[in-house]
């Protein structure tokens, strides 16, 4: 028996795949969805079809994969969460009615007791609301001609990819699809259109959208909260971080909605440090890049405290100017303003505050400890999708961007060396409104006397006793 259960973990890669069923009440609904796919047929060019594929399944170790994250725009238009599916959508109605066609899984009793449930084709029309859908087998003998559109739109298609595992996974579908729409190597290029499509729709966001977006950001501002009367001196960077984690699932998250950033000091001065394996952090300041993904909806806030609950005069000084910079840019945020605007409003802060410590001479300099932008668009995923076409792009109303400004001074940087090692960035998640902003992680503290106020409190996790190992 155990050996038949071995063999059965060597054919079957163990993709741990959120369910579908009993999900919470506040999840997105099948209408949106169909919302979305609808907003994206009025897009699309005349007698054209898009193709959109999940995200493939990634090994973690041996024959484990890593949890399955889906293709944020699949999720976006069908709220399929499972890999080895295709989605086309048309422009026009086919002969048969259908304006869109998706092939998913297939039930299979044995893979589900190992991977998790699938909602297959009912599940798929009864919960999605997709009714032409059909098993990934089925695509390889589907009447579809895809010559006889005049475009095919599709965003990146998978790579890095192989076909080792079935003729129907996700390397499977992208091969039949590529046999039908007549894709080579040699006309690639020629074929590939990028789909803006999505990058249109997601820059703005729906009301569904802004009330989970608001919650991503407020549970992520508890654990910002609570790591920060939490930590002290002999907290390692991991068990921040693992404060955070805790605190996301505990209001519902799934997730985090990128790598953890947990870094003191020098480590807080690397953009996407990763490791949070140091255990000592001292007095030195945290650096904290972590948000949760609620739903699928990212939150991406950044605080930096200092260890041991109280800044020196250096990081204080560094602070206040990363937070004056951050205000500055908080008073343009507004349907209307250019996006260039808001880091050159950061950069020109940054560099007149930097001289004035005598950190540099030539404002140009700023880019030295300054070396990333102020904003991004924010949603389904970190960095998400949006329609920015240069500098120039305004912001619009319902659109969500981060703004971040930071300074970072490493070791053996060309200063005076009382100010080494210093990291900071305060990074928040802003709703634009036509005249102003809803700053959604307003929740956790950005003024410097304010978190040292809050350092001063206890946390619950701080009486927490564990066996010695
Ligand atoms: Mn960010």
């Amino acid at each position: 028996m155990k050996q038949l259960l071995l063999l059965f973990a060597f054919l079957i890669t163990l993709t741990p795949i959120h369910s579908q069923e009993n999900l919470p009440t506040d999840y997105l609904t099948k209408e949106f969805h169909k919302g979305r796919r609808e907003a994206f047929r009025a897009l699309m060019p005349a007698n054209s079809v898009a193709v959109v594929f999940s995200y493939p399944e990634r090994v973690f170790s041996r024959d484990i994969n890593y949890n399955f994250h889906q293709n944020p725009d699949m999720y976006y238009l069908t709220g399929y969460k499972e890999p080895d599916a295709v989605l086309f959508i048309f422009k026009d109605a086919q002969a048969n009615g259908d304006t869109e066609l998706f092939f998913v899984r297939e039930r299979n009793a044995t893979h589900e007791m190992w991977t998790g449930r699938r909602l297959g084709t009912e599940g798929t029309k009864s919960k999605l609301g997709i009714s032409a859908a059909y098993n990934a087998k089925e695509f390889k003998d589907f009447a579809i001609d895809f010559k006889k559109f005049d475009k095919i739109i599709y965003d990146k298609l998978p790579t890095n990819i192989d076909g080792t595992r079935n003729e129907f996974d996700l390397y499977g579908l992208l091969q039949i699809f590529k046999t039908k729409a007549g894709i080579t190597a040699e006309n690639k290029e020629a074929l590939e259109t990028f789909a803006n499509i999505t990058n249109s729709l997601r820059e703005i966001k729906t009301p569904e959208e802004i009330v989970l977006m608001r919650k991503s950001a407020k549970l992520s501002c508890v654990a910002h909260n609570e790591v920060m009367k939490a930590v002290g001196p002999d907290m390692s960077e991991n068990e921040a971080d693992g404060i955070h984690a805790y605190i996301h699932k505990k209001y519902g998250a799934e997730g985090e909605g990128y790598p953890p950033i947990v870094g003191a000091g020098a480590n807080g001065c690397i953009l996407h440090y990763g490791e949070n394996n140091s255990t000592k952090i001292d007095n030195q300041l945290l650096l904290m890049d972590v948000g949760s993904e609620y739903h699928g909806y990212a939150a991406d806030v950044t605080r930096t405290v200092p260890a041991n609950g109280k800044f020196s005069p250096e990081q204080k000084a560094i602070y206040e100017l990363v937070y004056e910079a951050q205000e500055e840019v908080f008073k343009i945020c507004k349907e209307g303003t250019p996006w260039i605007d808001l880091n050159n409003t950061a950069k020109e802060v940054l560099a007149k505050g930097l001289i004035k410590l005598g950190i540099i001479t030539d404002p140009k300099d700023v880019r030295i400890y300054y070396t990333h932008g102020c904003s991004h668009f924010l949603g389904l995923d970190v960095h998400d999708k949006g329609n920015f076409k240069g500098p120039q792009t305004l912001l619009k109303e319902n659109m969500v961007i981060t703004v971040e400004p930071g300074i970072y001074i490493p070791a053996n940087s060309k200063c005076d060396k009382k100010w080494w090692n210093i990291g900071v960035r305060i990074e928040d998640d802003l709703l634009i409104l036509k005249d102003s902003y809803e700053n959604l992680s307003a929740d956790s503290p950005r003024k410097w006397d304010e978190i040292e106020k809050l350092a001063k409190e206890k946390s619950k996790f701080n009486e927490m006793k564990f066996p010695k190992i």
